[in-house]
């Protein structure tokens, strides 16, 4: 292990002379698209300038030959603009990219370095276009494992209800596990590319939220349009988690609003399933599944927690 910072550029060349890695994956960014609103110089010097910091230090080095970048690149490229999906109603390797966050204009300069440094120097260094790929590791602030947390909570009577921002959002989530299977793939393939790595179906945030209640038994109802939207519990069929029926669970707080959306995103990874044989081998219900056992699991122990505090207390009146 060695401590690396993707806007020290010396830090960077010296870890990769020590190290003469065969392959970099470079995974390190701000990835919040929210939070690149609040950090843009940031989100550039780390997100854009970071990933010209270790194609320059291979460069210099003379590992253009040894050395294999695979780069994350992000499907925050397209921008969800319709007009620039393919016949078919997916964005693949040649649609046109519209970023809409700091965060995907850095993206962007990422993706278009690591092309220019494969043309320029003949090195074998490759954008994953990825679309959302979400696990029990996600970040808690990232909508998936945000709905996951809560869900699991509530339904053990850990909290009452949750805020969302735009429930309209559509998204195309995929699981990590394949996603990470595919990274490794694109750097032992015969030659340098970009590739889409999507699942090929995309789904409402408020769809999101009914399938991770569903996993729980839960069954809701929404009510209400835009800022005034809410969930209501309609039904509860497992004996271990029973709310009462209308109870109001979810309601949607503009604070998490974005100044500009991505409405919707759908890739289409057929370049990737053909040519490099990725089959993957989970759907967005076994995605969930594995996120809300997860959680579930997880927040069980604060339940327990909470018993023995609840114990000193009574213990100690
Ligand atoms: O938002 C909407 C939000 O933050 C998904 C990153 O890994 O994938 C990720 O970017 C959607 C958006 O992910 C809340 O407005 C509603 O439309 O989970 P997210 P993202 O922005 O799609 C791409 C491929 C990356 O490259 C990124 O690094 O959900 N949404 N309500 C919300 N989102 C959040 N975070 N929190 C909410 O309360």
């Amino acid at each position: 292990m060695h401590y690396g910072d993707l806007t020290d550029a010396m830090n960077l060349t010296r870890i990769i002379q020590e190290c003469q890695p065969d392959e970099i994956y470079n995974l390190g960014a701000m990835s919040h698209v929210a939070v690149s609103f609040d950090t843009p110089e940031y989100v550039g010097n780390v997100d854009g300038l970071g990933t010209l910091r270790i194609l320059e230090a291979v460069r210099i080095l003379g590992l253009e030959k040894k050395t294999r970048i695979y780069q994350a690149s992000t499907s925050e490229l397209y921008g969800g603009m319709p007009e620039n999906k393919n016949d078919k109603g997916f964005y693949d390797e040649s649609s046109p990219f519209y970023p809409r966050s700091p965060y995907g204009v850095a993206k962007i300069y990422g993706f278009w370095i690591t092309k220019n440094y494969r043309e320029a120097y003949d090195m074998f260094a490759c954008n994953g276009i990825l679309f959302n790929h979400e696990s029990p590791r996600r970040g808690e602030t990232f909508v998936t494992r945000k709905i996951t947390r809560a869900v699991s909570k509530i339904a053990l009577g850990l909290q009452d209800k949750f805020y969302l921002g735009n429930l309209e959002a559509q998204r195309d989530w995929g699981h990590a596990k394949d996603y990470v299977r595919m990274m490794w793939m694109i750097l032992q393939a015969d030659q340098p590319e970009d590739w889409v790595i999507a699942t090929g179906v995309t789904t409402t945030v408020r769809d999101f939220v009914s399938m991770a209640f569903n996993q729980v038994g839960i069954s809701l109802e929404f009510k209400g349009e835009g800022v005034d939207e809410k969930a209501y519990v309609t039904a509860c069929s497992k004996q271990e988690f029973q709310l009462a029926i209308g109870k109001e669970v979810l309601s949607v707080d503009p604070t998490y609003f974005r100044p500009t959306e991505v409405d919707l995103l759908i890739g289409d990874p057929s370049k990737a399933k053909n040519k490099l044989g990725w089959v993957p081998e989970h759907d967005l219900a076994s995605e969930l599944k594995d996120m809300m056992a997860s959680d579930v699991e997880l927040m069980k122990k604060d339940v327990t927690l909470l018993n023995a505090g609840h114990e000193i207390l009574k213990q100690s009146e």
